[in-house]
């Protein structure tokens, strides 16, 4: 059985994590908008992995005994100056994500919740992988800068990473 503390907590990751989905699939929108197709599968993609992170939260919720909510989400941006601009937003918005995480897994330490502690440690180990692709595009992106054909070659390598990205469950 989930504590009221813990239910809450959880309930704000499952927002967070619904919040997560929609950012990824605003950028989707925008990058295939803008013509380049490799960018925008692996924004949809990791849009679904997101929401796949928000349902095993769901479950989790519900199998202890607490009740999963569904919240109203704040709209995510859904165009921007560049490309480097979106990754930088991806990636900080990743090192969010993972101290959310890190708080969540402090709460359940106070709590002395170990079935959730132990729970959570998948999605420690999920930001670590997270944090570092995102660390790793944006790397790619400030050497190619504004150059049309860097950004051509780079839209074929990202196309690639899409199979990194798990596969919704
Ligand atoms: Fe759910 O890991 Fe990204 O945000």
């Amino acid at each position: 059985m989930v504590s009221d503390i813990i239910e809450k907590a959880l309930n704000e990751q499952i927002r967070i994590e619904a919040e997560s989905s929609q950012i990824y699939l605003a950028m989707a929108s925008w990058a295939e908008n803008q013509g380049f197709e490799g960018v925008a599968s692996f924004m949809y993609a990791h849009s679904d992995e997101e929401r796949m992170h928000m349902l095993k939260l769901v479950k989790f919720v519900n199998e202890r005994g607490g009740h999963a909510q569904v919240s109203a989400l704040v709209k995510p941006p859904v165009s921007f100056g560049s490309f480097k601009e979106m990754f930088q937003t991806l990636f900080d918005h990743e090192v969010m994500v993972s101290q959310k995480i890190n708080d969540l897994v402090g709460i359940t330490l106070d709590q002395r919740d170990y079935a959730t502690h132990n729970f959570l440690q998948w999605y420690v180990a999920e930001q670590i992988e997270e944090e570092a692709l995102a660390r790793n595009i944006l790397d790619k992106i400030n050497l190619i800068g504004d150059d049309k054909g860097g950004l051509y070659l780079f839209d074929n390598d990202v196309k690639l990473l899409v199979g990194a990205v798990e596969a919704p469950q």
